[in-house]
Parts: structure tokens; sequence; C-alpha cells
């Protein structure tokens, strides 16, 4: 585990589905019903309650889907955390199909949501990294960039965490972040 930005940025490896902090971010689809990697481990482990949720916001928020870049928040079911907030990250098709603003997007606007619902702690997987394609190295660079911003702006939550799934991500987020150890 690693701390940056003074202390508000932990990253560490685990299984987000156990963390206890206010909220989770889920890396879910357009659907928001669900489907495999960290969006299936969070609704197995969360309940029928997120789906029952997701389903709802699908049926009267976005019967088209949830455009990528968004997110919208349920209950957190059975799990530590109170809330769940579903993110849609984009499919990597190269670099030239907006990938980098809209994975930014994600990120910026799951932490708005966690703010409006006055989380002090909010817990991300490292979202589209997976079955989306999005290249380890350059969604680390991203991702440190956002966090920075939002914390030097005075963002509501306190504390972020960054949580992989295995060491070698961890060490690939560590090695390409551009973040400094205080
Ligand atoms: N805790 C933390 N991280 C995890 C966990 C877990 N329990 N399980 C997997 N990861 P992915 P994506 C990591 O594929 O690329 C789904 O089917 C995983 O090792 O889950 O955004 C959705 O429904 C990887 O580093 O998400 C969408 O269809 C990271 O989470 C699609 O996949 C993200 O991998 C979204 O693809």
């Amino acid at each position: 585990m690693e701390m940056f930005l003074g202390g508000r940025l932990t990253v560490k490896t685990g299984d987000i589905t156990r963390e206890d902090a206010d909220a989770i971010v889920n890396a879910a689809n357009s659907s928001l019903l669900g489907g495999g990697g960290v969006d299936g481990a969070i609704h197995n482990a969360g309940g029928r309650e997120i789906y029952n949720e997701c389903k709802h916001i699908r049926d009267t928020e976005y019967p088209e889907g949830l455009p990528a870049g968004e997110a919208v928040v349920t209950t957190g079911g059975r799990l530590p955390a109170k809330y769940v907030i579903h993110t849609v990250g984009p499919v990597w098709y190269g670099g030239n199909r907006n990938e980098d603003e809209l994975l930014a997007n994600a990120y910026r606007n799951s932490l708005k949501r966690a703010g409006e619902k006055k989380c002090a702690s909010l817990a991300f997987p490292a979202i589209s990294t997976g079955v989306y394609g999005f290249p380890r190295e350059r969604a680390a660079r991203i991702v440190a960039e956002v966090i920075t911003n939002y914390i030097d702006s005075g963002g509501v939550v306190k504390k972020i965490i960054l949580v992989f799934f295995g060491n070698d991500d961890y060490r690939v987020f560590l090695e390409s972040s551009g973040l400094q150890s205080p």
C-alpha cells in the first residue's frame, strides 16, 4: 500500500467488494444490468437490491443505456460500502475515439456523485483496463491527473482509494502514474 497527495490518495491491492469506504465505484457497462469482472463481483457480493435499483434507473432515466463517462448511484446492498457508484468506462479502440476524455469523465463524474452523497471516502477499481482493453500505463497517467486536480480544487471526498486486483496492475500504476511519494 502507498499513499500520495498528502495522504488523501491510497493505492493498494485487494478485492473492492470488501472495501469499507462510504462508496465504491463499479466499472459497469451501459446496460447497468451486470456483467463479468468487477461488475459481476459487486453484484454477487452486494445482492439483488443493487440490481433492482440499476434496473429502475435504466427504465426511468436511461432507457438507451448509461453513456460512457457518466455515473449513477445505488445502494451498496449487503456490501460494507453504503453506496455503489456505477460508471461506464470507454472501450479502447486505439485512442482516437475520445477514450482518454471518456475515462477522465468516468472518474470525475464518480467523484461528483460521491460528493453529492456526502461521501468522505471513495474506492475505485481500474476502470476500462480489463475487458475494455484500455492500456494500463495510459490509464494510470489520466487517473493520477484527475485525482490530483480534484484534490487541488477542494473536492469534498477526503479519501480516495485505488484498488488494484493484482500485484502486476498495482506495480504498473505506481510506475506509470507520475505520482511522487511524499
Ligand atoms: N476488485 C477489484 N478489482 C477487480 C475485481 C475486484 N473484485 N474484479 C476484477 N477487477 P473489468 P472494464 C479488476 O473487466 O475493463 C464487465 O463485464 C480487473 O482485474 O471488470 O471496465 C462490465 O459489465 C481489472 O483490472 O472492467 C463491462 O461489460 C479492472 O477490475 C466490462 O466488464 C477492470 O476490469 C467493463 O470492462
